[in-house]
């Protein structure tokens, strides 16, 4: 297997509001250091240097204006005087009852300033969660692990039958075509599929294994049929994201019926993952590549999970996933019972390569 990583990430740790406390994030820096480590150590490697994601991908996946907000939000924060603060936060988003959204008075191209707009204003239209903020560091670590998977795509494209890891940190799944939050920035995952198409992919799928559901994914393609989103995860009626990751979304217009949503129950242990994963596999057979977003937050020790997926469990996981018998690339998304992150990543890996 090949791997692609870089260390642009390691400057990059949010802070997140979580149980009423804006503190460091649980995705933090080390995650990926524990991944590295692992990886080497059973033989995984060297890594691969990405080369630099494209504007214009970024661009075409998001928006141009997004990835100038992105790009520019901290410098945005400092200008009103908040350095000190360190990290920029929302704290007032477009979702009350009759306000205007993306979709009415700032949907054109053109409606916002980035550079002259409140940041505060530029903050909430373009975030959905206050687990997520952005930092001095933060917009070089997301293009970097957006370079990662981009570089993962072209490798996969060039030789198919060799898989590929991503290891992205910052994580992707949760950022949404204009939107941040989930600790996600740019769709990693995303990004790949699309660079997938551009080099002559026809069909590509996207298959989620992440804790929570890809709600930045499954809005990216929702309407499209040549990606088709499968998604295994905690119950959005219990679990963030909350208003997006119901089995009841099965895609829109030319996308109908190419999004596939696996919601399962709190405490759900492997052996009822494992068939889900089988549900998953069947939608996605037929593809020409596919694209796992692979976090490992159903660990039962994870802090903010209640999967109870053993560290063996995730080499059966491999395994099951080397079935669909694909082209095949991974994106390293969620996970944060950080001393175990390593093993159970690079076990998935394993199980897929030699399981
Ligand atoms: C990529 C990814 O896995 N993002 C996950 C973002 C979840 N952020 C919100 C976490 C809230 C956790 N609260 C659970 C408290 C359990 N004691
Ligand atoms: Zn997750």
């Amino acid at each position: 297997m090949k791997i692609v990583a870089d260390d642009r990430h390691s400057a990059h740790w949010g802070k997140e509001l979580a149980n009423g406390v804006f503190g460091p994030s649980w995705e933090q820096p080390i995650r990926a250091d524990y991944v590295d480590a692992e990886l080497s150590d059973r033989g995984f490697g060297p890594p691969i240097a990405p080369a630099t994601v494209p504007d214009e991908l970024l661009g075409n996946v998001h928006s141009e204006r997004y990835v100038r907000f992105i790009d520019r939000a901290w410098e945005r924060w400092c200008e009103a005087g908040r350095e000190e603060s360190g990290a920029a936060l929302a704290y007032c988003w477009p979702t009350a009852p009759g306000s205007d959204t993306l979709s009415g008075r700032y949907a054109a191209p053109d409606a916002l300033d980035i550079d002259n707009d409140p940041i505060d204003l530029l903050l909430g239209l373009f975030s959905f969660a206050a687990d997520c903020s952005i930092t001095a560091h933060t917009a070089g670590a997301a293009r970097a692990a957006a370079s990662a998977a981009f570089t993962a795509a072209n490798i996969l494209s060039a030789t198919p039958d060799h898989p590929v890891f991503a290891r992205c940190r910052p994580p992707g799944h949760h950022a949404m075509r204009e939107s941040f939050g989930g600790y996600c920035y740019f769709s990693n995952a995303a990004i790949a599929a699309q660079r997938l198409r551009d080099l002559g992919a026809e069909r590509v799928a996207v298959l989620d294994v992440d804790y929570h559901h890809g709600n930045g994914t499954q809005q990216i393609f929702y309407d499209r049929a040549d990606v088709t989103f499968a998604s295994i995860h905690a119950d959005p009626r219990t679990d963030f994201p909350f208003y997006l990751g119901y089995a009841d979304e099965i895609g829109q217009g030319p996308g109908l019926g190419a999004n596939m949503n696996l919601p399962l129950p709190s405490g759900t242990v492997f052996s009822t993952w494992s068939a889900a994963l089988d549900r998953a596999l069947s939608t996605v057979a037929g593809a020409d590549a596919i694209v796992i977003s692979l976090g490992v937050d159903t660990f039962e020790n994870d802090p903010i999970s209640t999967f109870r997926l053993t560290s063996d469990n995730f080499l059966a996981m491999g395994a099951q996933l080397a079935t669909a018998g694909l082209p095949t690339m991974f994106v390293m998304e969620g996970g944060y019972a950080t001393e175990a992150i390593g093993v159970n990543m690079v076990n998935v890996l394993d199980g897929f390569m030699n399981g």
